[in-house]
């Protein structure tokens, strides 16, 4: 009970906003910072239940809002492996984040540690980082009190200003026994980075400079970070790297900006970096786990290299190692992407023989599907993913006497590739450096590496429903079971049109539904997308 008077003497000074309904979605809470002291805190006291539930290994919390305005902000819970909290949990998190009152969080978190059977005075670790946005240090302070109300049965390990992916990383090192996976430090991630990027570019580099926009957020101090270890062998161009502007982050830059208006940010147009024939660029998002390319075709087309045009590039050639290693008959390499991915990017990798698999939106959708491959390259078309080894699939390199050099080389390459990528979520950092191995062994530029496939002229339109809770899908969202006779007329409108593909879905994360469309004009896929957003409206 002294306990819980902690708790509820602390929680007093995070007095819940009256008139705002919390809920915990697929990118954990996220609104305006200002409101989110009393959710923060709620957050720390789950984070303590959870790690109980695992006995006292690591949780983390992550407070960002990605590639949200400035003024917002967000948090995350990390599992141990260095995945997204597991599902069944967003309830409670929402649960705790509404009670009104200190006395009613008491009550719904003691009815929560009973529910569950955890003790409650069982030891608990919990690890935390946050972005640079201006309202995340508050918000660490209310995190800190929900957490000394425990006292000494809960560690805690503040890693400070970092990315995203950073976070997931030191969580998995953290909670990783074997001590393999990693040193549990940003330090401890950047030389492994480091380490493995070294091994895979060999005498290939230094690689052309590589301009970096990273969207005024935290990615700009990893980035610096990461160069330090890696001296000219990738000589790193940082644009938009402001953290202590007001206004900044996220502003007309930055992954989101350059997938949603298919065009450089004014900023990187404007320093001349892709002038040149063949100089590709980068954005990051506001937290780094997004990443986008493009280049400027002859110098002045804009063309947009996505997470679709990621995935390929990775799975080929990790498609082409597993080949020269000759562990095809062991090692299944497939592919992950959402209805959102372009249909060329799917037939494309088909057509190599690759399997694929379509989920619903949300990385923890893609990251569970992933697993079901020996190595599993999953990625948003909005630049979130990643690649993932099974222990089985690094067991099997691991144990592979190699009968030739290529194949003696293609073995620890692919091991390589397991330690260069993040295990555990979409890291831009990680990502963007197995692009550039990926680019250095193929002897390619960005044209080359675009040239694989053309995308479908594409549509994406927000619509605002009266009620988008009606909209319920299957087949990984692409087809609509309610409301009744919806999806017969889409299917109409798709038919009309040549190469047609369209579906609708609620969003996870705003108040609309989201009409999708491609066809093999830019006319048709324009009619299209009007005919079902008239269907839907
Ligand atoms: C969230 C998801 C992202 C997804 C987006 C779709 C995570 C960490 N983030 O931001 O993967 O693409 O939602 O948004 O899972 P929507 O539901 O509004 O279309
Ligand atoms: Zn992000």
């Amino acid at each position: 009970t002294q306990l819980f008077d902690r708790i509820a003497a602390a929680a007093k000074n995070y007095p819940k906003p009256a008139d705002v309904k919390f809920g915990y979605g697929t990118a954990g809470f996220r609104t305006l910072g200002k409101r989110l002291p009393s959710v923060i805190f709620s957050v720390g006291l789950l984070a303590v239940l959870r790690s109980q539930r695992f006995n006292g290994k690591a949780i983390g919390v992550m407070v960002t809002a990605s590639h949200n305005p400035e003024a917002d902000n967000g948090v995350k819970l990390v599992d141990p492996a260095g995945e997204m909290l597991e599902q069944s949990w967003e309830a409670y998190a929402t649960t705790l984040a509404n009670c009104a009152s200190p006395e009613e969080l008491v009550a719904a978190y003691k009815q929560l540690a009973e529910q569950l059977h955890i003790n409650i005075g069982a030891p608990a670790s919990v690890v935390y980082a946050a972005d640079t946005r201006p309202s995340s240090p508050e918000l660490i302070k209310a995190l800190e009190a929900a957490l000394a109300a425990f006292g000494d049965h809960v560690s805690t390990n503040n890693i400070g200003v970092t990315t995203t992916p950073i976070l997931h990383y030191v969580v998995k090192a953290t909670n990783d026994t074997t001590g393999e996976y990693g040193v549990p430090t940003i330090e401890g991630y950047q030389k492994k980075t480091a380490a493995a990027f070294k091994t895979l570019i060999g005498n290939r580099g230094p690689l052309k400079p590589l301009p970096v926009d990273c969207a005024n957020g935290v990615g700009a101090l990893s980035l610096a970070d990461f160069a330090k270890h890696i001296g000219d062998l990738l000589p790193f161009k940082p644009l938009n790297t402001q953290l202590n502007k007001e206004g900044v982050l996220n502003y007309q830059c930055g992954a989101d900006y350059v997938k949603t208006k298919q065009q450089l940010p004014p900023s990187v147009a404007e320093s001349g970096l892709l002038n040149q024939p063949d100089n590709r660029g980068a954005s990051f998002d506001g937290d780094a786990d997004r990443l986008i390319y493009y280049y400027l075709k002859g110098g002045k087309t804009f063309r947009l290299l996505d997470g679709d045009k990621i995935a390929v590039l990775a799975a080929l050639f990790i498609g082409d190692l597993v080949t020269r290693a000759k562990l095809t008959d062991k090692i299944q390499v497939g592919v992950v992407q959402t209805a959102y991915a372009n249909g060329s990017s799917t037939k494309f990798i088909k057509s190599r023989n690759i399997p694929v698999t379509c989920t619903a939106t949300g990385v923890k959708h893609l990251h569970h599907a992933a697993l079901n491959y020996d190595i599993g390259v999953y990625f948003e078309a909005n630049g979130h993913g990643t690649v993932l080894f099974s222990d089985d699939a690094l067991e099997t390199l691991k144990k592979t006497e190699p009968e030739s050099p290529d194949q003696d080389r293609a073995v620890k390459h692919l091991i390589a590739l397991s330690e260069l990528i993040n295990q555990a979520v979409g890291d831009a950092l990680s990502d963007l450096l197995l692009v550039e191995v990926v680019l250095a062994h193929r002897g390619w530029g960005a044209e080359e590496w675009d040239a694989g496939y053309e995308d479908l002229p594409n549509r994406l339109v927000k619509v605002e429903v009266p009620d988008r809770h009606i909209f319920h899908t299957t087949d990984a969202e692409r087809k609509l079971t309610s409301p009744a006779g919806l999806q017969a007329r889409i299917d109409e409108a798709v038919l009309k049109v040549e190469q047609g593909r369209s579906f609708v879905r609620p969003s996870g994360t705003e108040d609309c539904v989201r009409v999708y469309a491609e066809a093999a004009t830019s006319s048709a896929v324009d009619t299209l997308a009007a005919a079902v957003t008239d269907i839907v409206k």
